[in-house]
Parts: C-alpha cells; structure tokens; sequence
C-alpha cells in the first residue's frame, strides 16, 4: 500500500496532556491518519530566531508526526499576515476585516519555499501527498518545483469566495494558477467548487478538458466535493464515557425545569457569535413567559488570540452578554453563562448529549463540526434539536436542522422557538434523518474518496529530477522521516542555533489549534 503524507499548517494529535484542544481540522486528519502508513508534516508551533529547517519526529496517538519549527517572521507574516489576516477573512467575506499587506504574501511564499524544501527529500516514490488548508496553497507548485512527480492532492476546509470577492486580492490569479500544480483539489461542498469553477472559466480563460478534468494555465486538474465528517461511532462512545455521564449530570443538575441551549464555537468572527446573541437577545424580548424557561451556555475558547480583531471581538462578545445578563437576570436565574476556557472533549460531549437546542449559525463556514458532535451525541429517544445556518456548508447536507439565516434575529428569535416547541416524535424523526447522513458521510469516507480520487486523477507528470537542492539535503538526511541524525542546518547563519530561542506560539493558553 502506499504511504500516505498528511500536510498541514499545524500538526496536533488530539487530547495530549496539557495540549491545547484540536480544531475540526485536526480531529478528521488524526482519525484519517490512524489507518495508514506514512505520516503527518507541518508547522511544530512553536518559532526560532532562525530558521533551521531541523525535523522533529514523534508518534503520538499511533500515528508519526513530523514537525519544523518557524521564523519569528514567518509567524508574524505567513500565520498571522497572510493566512489569518488576508486569506481567512476574504474565504469568509469579509473584505472589510481583509489584509492586503505585501509582505503578508512574501512571507507566505517563503514558507511554503521552506516547507517544500524541508518536506521533499522525506519523499519517496509511491507515496501519495494530501496537502490541507488556505495556509498550504502554494506548497504543491513549490514541490514540483522540487522534482516531485508523486500524485499531490489539496482540500480546503474553509468556502470558496466568489470571484467578485477574490478578484480583490492582489495575485488572485497566482493564488489559483498554483492550485493547478495539483491532480485533485477537494471542496467540503458544491457551492465552493461552483465558485472554484467559476473562477477559472471566467478569470483564468480555462476551459472544460476530458473527464471532467479543469484546463487552465497550461495544465489540468480535477476538482471534486468531499465533505467533510466524524468518526461517528467514536463519537458516540466519548458521549457515553464516565467523562461524558459527569458533564451531563453537572448540566442537567444546573438546567434542572429548564431547557439547556448550548453553543460551541471557536472565537472567530465568522461563527457569527454577536448575531446569534443579538438573536438571543430578541428571543427573549419576544417571548417573556420562556426567559426562566431557557439557559443558554456559549462555550467560546480564544483563538488567534494575538490578532488585533479577534481581541476586539472577544471584548464586543463580553460586553455583549453582560449587557443581555443585566437587562434579564434575575436574582436566582442569569440567561447566558459564557466561557472562553476549553473542555475536553468527551466533556463537550456530554454537554451536547444535556442541551435541548444546540445553536451552529456561523456566518459562513466550510462545513462546521460541531453540527454533527451535536446530532452524534444524542440519545436516540429523546434527541435535542439543531439550529443550523444556512450559509454552513453542513446545510447541504443536513436540512431536517431548523434551517435560519444568521444574519437576521428574528429567523434565530423564531428558529429557536420552534426548536424549544418541538414534539419529541418530530424531534425524533428528524434526528434519525440527520444521524443516518452523518454516519454516511463520515471521516473515513471522507478520507478513503480522497484518497481514491488522488490517485485516479494522477496523471504522469515528467520523470523524477532531483534537483542539487534536494541531492544536499538527502544526501545527510536519509529518504524516511523517522530515525536518522538530525538534518544539518540548511540557511542559518553560522553559530544561530546557539542563541535560536524557542517561543511556544500562540501561548498554551490559547486554545483551538487550527
Ligand atoms: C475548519 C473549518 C470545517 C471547540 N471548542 C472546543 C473544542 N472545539 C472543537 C469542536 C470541533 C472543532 O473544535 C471546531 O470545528 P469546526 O468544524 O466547527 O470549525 P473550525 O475549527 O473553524 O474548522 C470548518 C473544519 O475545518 C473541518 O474541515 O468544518 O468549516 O472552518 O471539533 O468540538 N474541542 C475541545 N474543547 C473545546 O472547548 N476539545
């Protein structure tokens, strides 16, 4: 069988002591990776004064993990620059919060450069490479560049925004032309490919090639939807865990005559928190004999906690709910308990299993996990109802959720209502609606299409050329990523690794790793 290489931008197996709690990201590759040779590559997390270009391998949770630690300014310009403050906000409309800095993409650039030319000589013929994420664009185009001429796939987790919207982003047309260094590029749904598609028709000047296959810039691709799922079963085993059974009780106890509404997000602006509680706030205007009915619990760990907007946002959010709590609390009743600290997962497991309504109304957004944690962790014969926006990719696929607009608090306000109002043989049918689609789509068809798919639409590419680059580093560093001396230093200056101080970044403190 041949190896499988998993990149992407950080590396994390789940629920390690003291780690910070994986994103959806993190979670669908670890259970991917788990049932294939090869291993994992990306960003350590952690930065030096100078890049090195030194290899870390562990195996953690049954699967290798091979890591490289980054500059100081890559941190800054590449994660923080271009991926969270440029690419982030525009795949998520929101051009207004969008950075166009250039030096945002020069770092970009340069650290894709740098992990193609840390992650090449690791390659041998045969494997098959699955590069994730906004923050990997470039790294197809960088390794062939390299020589490589395995079959290299990529799959965004974030939406495809509308030409309208990624025509305002200086090299848009470089962006997508490196897309097209790969044989298959995956979308969580259609309406992401659709915008994909329509931008190559329409700005690149492709066209439509045999086999459904994508022309442009001089090559081809296929361009496919895999949505994205869970481990469904696992799932449901941690919601029944002696963890899970405390949480529930510690939530039933604490709604105990009321009705829990629950909702799970990772701070970020496009999980639309503020219009969820500005529709919260008018459910509660609008319905004065449910206020003591319902608590609602919003867990909300920190992310990007250094990017200036996330902090701005995390202090609205504050204010927000304090302004709602003082408006309607009362003395023995307070409506919204918010956190920003995180819960292990069979935790939150056990809280979705206690909470009657769980609310996922991100503004946009790939496709959203924590829909389908939610529906998994029910009790099949008295399951909780979803309200689900309709701009989540997990709309396509989940449509017996109380379907609302975000953007409007009235359609929050009303969806609520009918979600805390529904019959249990309502609640039922939907929910087994629901549970037989996520338990279809879950994490391993997800994994085993892609990989399927990668290696159809691979298509001979020039033969294996190794470049003096890749010659210099393999020369001491051996093909396999596993034992083996560590690598030598490859464009550090003489003497910088006895000064090159580690930073852990972002802090411990800070939470969902994506
Ligand atoms: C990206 C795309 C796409 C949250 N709080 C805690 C915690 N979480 C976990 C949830 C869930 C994950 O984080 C969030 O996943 P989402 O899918 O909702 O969102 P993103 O992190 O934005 O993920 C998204 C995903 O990639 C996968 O393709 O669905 O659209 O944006 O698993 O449970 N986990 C723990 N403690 C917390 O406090 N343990």
């Amino acid at each position: 069988m041949s190896r499988l290489i998993v990149v992407s931008n950080r590396v994390s197996a789940p629920e390690q002591p003291g780690a910070a709690p994986a994103g959806g990201l993190a979670v669908a590759l670890s259970a991917a990776l788990r049932e294939y040779s090869g291993f994992w590559f990306g960003w350590s997390g952690e930065t030096v004064e100078t890049f090195t270009g030194e290899v870390h391998t562990r195996r953690v949770d049954e699967v290798t993990v091979v890591t490289v630690d980054l500059e100081d300014a890559d941190y800054q310009e590449y994660y923080n620059g271009y991926a969270n403050g440029t690419l982030w906000p525009l795949f998520h409309y929101r051009i207004d919060l969008t950075a166009y800095d250039r030096s945002f993409g020069e770092g970009y650039e340069r650290v894709n450069r740098r992990f193609a030319g840390v992650l090449a000589p690791l390659i041998q013929p045969g494997d098959l490479i699955w590069v994730h994420d906004y923050h990997m664009i470039p790294l197809g185009r960088e390794l062939r560049r390299l020589g490589v001429t395995n079959p290299i796939g990529f799959f965004l987790h974030i939406p495809w925004p509308a030409s309208q919207l990624l025509t305002t982003l200086p090299r848009n047309r470089q962006l997508v032309e490196a897309l097209f260094s790969y044989d298959l590029v995956g979308f969580q749904t259609d309406e992401w490919l659709w915008a994909f598609e329509s931008y190559v028709l329409g700005e690149a000047g492709g066209a439509w090639g045999r086999d459904g296959r994508l022309e442009a810039f001089g090559t081809t691709l296929r361009a496919q939807v895999f949505p994205i799922g869970l481990d469904v079963e696992e799932f449901r085993a941690l919601a029944a865990s002696p963890v899970a059974n405390r949480a529930y009780d510690r939530m039933a106890a604490h709604s105990v005559f009321r009705s829990l509404i629950v909702g799970v997000d990772r701070l970020d602006y496009s999980k639309g928190l503020e219009e969820r509680l500005a529709g919260f706030e008018r459910f509660l205007a609008d319905n004065p004999e449910l206020r003591r009915e319902v608590l609602y619990l919003q867990v909300a760990p920190t992310s990007r906690g250094e990017v200036g907007v996330y902090q701005d946002l995390r202090a609205r959010i504050d204010a927000l709910c304090g302004r709602i709590n003082g408006v309607y609390a009362d003395m023995d009743w307070t409506p919204i308990s918010h956190v920003h600290r995180t819960y292990r997962r069979d935790e939150l497991a056990g809280v979705y299993r206690a909470a009657r309504v769980c609310l996922v109304t991100p503004l946009r957004d790939g496709m959203n996990l924590v829909a389908k944690e939610y529906v998994a962790a029910q009790k099949p014969d008295d399951p909780g109802v979803l309200v689900l926006s309709r701009f989540a990719g997990a709309a396509r696929q989940m449509g017996e959720a109380v379907i609302v607009n975000p953007f409007s608090r009235e359609e929050i306000s009303e969806g609520l209502k009918r979600a805390l109002s529904m019959g249990r043989e309502e609640r039922v049918k939907r929910w087994e609606i629901l549970m037989d689609g996520i338990r279809k789509s879950g994490v391993k068809a997800w994994r085993d299409s892609f990989v399927e798919a990668l290696k159809a639409s691979h298509e001979p590419r020039l033969p294996f050329i190794e470049s003096p680059a890749i010659l210099r580093v393999r020369g001491t560093l051996g093909a396999g990523p596993v034992a083996g001396p560590k690598p030598p230093v490859p464009s550090a200056a003489p003497g910088a690794l006895k000064r090159n101080a580690k930073r852990r970044r972002p802090p411990p403190s800070d939470a969902v790793v994506i």
